[in-house]
């Protein structure tokens, strides 16, 4: 672990990581179980289309999240988009910005005008009583995310969308594995989406899912990713291409039993970054409850620079100069890309908590490719950082200017 100011890789020392340690390396279940799995799908010779891996998967994780149906994809944006169109979804839809582009862009991609709405600052998720006030007779729906796997205040989002007779859904993007109130995630609203990025928590390589207890919406959805095909010849429904291949429901599969092994891995690091970390002013891990389930998939600090002496952005390249890849998601915010930024010029006055989290989050690598003793080290690279935030600065500066190896003054 780096103790001394002078062995900081912005000043000129060794990176403390040759390998870099990634936000979103992929967790990986055991290897024999996913070749052999492959080995038999190469015997069936059937690699997509409905096959009995997608089956297999779909079943495992309805029956995991206590709903009727699971309908796979071949992405979570996909399934989003789908989603959205199955549920008949127009004119505005509310979301917050401060998430992946892609909850907005699902929206947009079909001319749908995702309004943002700003978050809670405490929860990071879409802020209810904000909702209530970005309503407007365009409206059709909310849609939650529920960011770091931290659900959404549903149950006064449930009464909201009841009350003002609006479709309620979410982006379970991060959540799989998690739970409201005892409940797991997947269970609320009209459906909710899951993502199965190779970056998220449960991985297909690439995949997503729409869980739904409704039957209408699982046909029309189960329709839409096949083109519309009811059966040989016959396609009822406008529809695209959303399936999901044998392969990705193999690697699914085969991740699915090991998620209590990502989730051991997932908590202890995010234990030991709180451990280690705690009592540093103006750093904070955010924390999630632990009396309900958690897949623990990301480490999120929110970094006051007010009390650290260093941005957030001085932070992050302090770290990755050490080969600690930290990342600013979700920065910076929807509302500030395209087109969003020129349909809404100003869409940054309503979005003031936004607006703020996005300068000071930042995530630390965790999961299971990140051990106890890479925490500590990346621990004390902040700790050295923070002490010695002017010298960073300076190295900083160096560094964009193409020097190396400043001396510390
Ligand atoms: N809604 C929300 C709230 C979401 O967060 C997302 C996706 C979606 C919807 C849409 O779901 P999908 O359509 O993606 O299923 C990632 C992912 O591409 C994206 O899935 C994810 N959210 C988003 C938050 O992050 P990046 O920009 O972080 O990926 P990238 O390439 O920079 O990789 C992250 C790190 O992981 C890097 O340091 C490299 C490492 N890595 C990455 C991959 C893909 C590996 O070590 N191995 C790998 O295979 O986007």
């Amino acid at each position: 672990m780096k103790t001394d100011v002078q062995e900081l890789a912005v000043l000129g020392g060794r990176p403390a990581f040759h390998e870099p340690l990634h936000v979103g390396r992929p967790n990986l279940g055991d290897r024999d179980r996913l070749l052999a799995r492959i080995g038999e799908m190469l015997d069936r010779n059937w690699l997509t289309n409905n096959g009995p891996y997608v089956h297999e998967f779909e079943k495992r994780i309805a029956d995991m999240v206590g709903v009727r149906h699971c309908i796979a994809m071949c992405s979570g944006t996909i399934a989003l988009e789908i989603a959205i169109r199955a549920a008949g979804l127009s004119g505005e839809v509310i979301v917050p910005s401060y998430t992946f582009v892609a909850t907005a862009h699902a929206l947009q991609w079909q001319e749908i005008t995702p309004v943002f709405c700003d978050i809670d600052p405490i929860t990071h998720t879409i802020d209810p009583r904000r909702v209530e006030q970005m309503i407007t007779p365009r409206t059709t729906a909310v849609i939650g995310v529920h960011l770091w796997g931290r659900p959404c205040e549903i149950e006064q989002l449930t009464q909201i969308a009841d009350e003002r007779n609006l479709t309620l859904m979410f982006d379970a993007a991060h959540a799989f594995g998690c739970s409201y109130r005892g409940r797991m995630i997947g269970g609320f609203g009209l459906a909710e989406v899951f993502s199965f990025h190779a970056t998220k928590f449960l991985n297909s390589f690439e995949g997503g899912a729409v869980v739904t207890d409704r039957d209408d919406l699982a046909a029309r959805i189960r329709l839409m990713k096949n083109f519309g095909f009811s059966g040989y010849d016959n396609v009822i429904y406008v529809g695209t291409n959303g399936k999901m291949t044998e392969v990705a429901a193999a690697m699914g599969l085969t991740n699915l039993e090991s998620i209590e092994g990502f989730t051991e891995a997932n908590r202890r690091n995010y234990q030991a970054y709180r451990r280690s970390l705690s009592g540093l002013s103006g750093i904070s891990v955010i924390d999630y409850d632990e009396t309900e389930r958690c897949n623990y998939q990301y480490v999120v600090v929110d970094l006051d620079e007010t009390r650290t002496g260093i941005s957030r952005d001085e932070m992050v390249g302090a770290l990755q100069a050490e080969g600690v890849l930290a990342r600013r998601y979700f920065y910076p915010g929807c509302h500030r890309m395209e087109p969003y930024r020129s349909f809404f010029p100003h869409a940054g006055l309503l979005l003031p908590v936004t607006e703020s989290l996005a300068r000071r989050v930042l995530l630390l690598p965790t999961g299971t490719a990140v051990t106890v003793e890479d925490v500590e080290t990346v621990c004390g690279i902040i700790r050295l950082a923070i002490g010695n935030a002017d010298a960073v600065r300076s190295g900083l500066a160096a560094r964009a200017a193409g020097m190396s190896g400043v001396p510390v003054g």
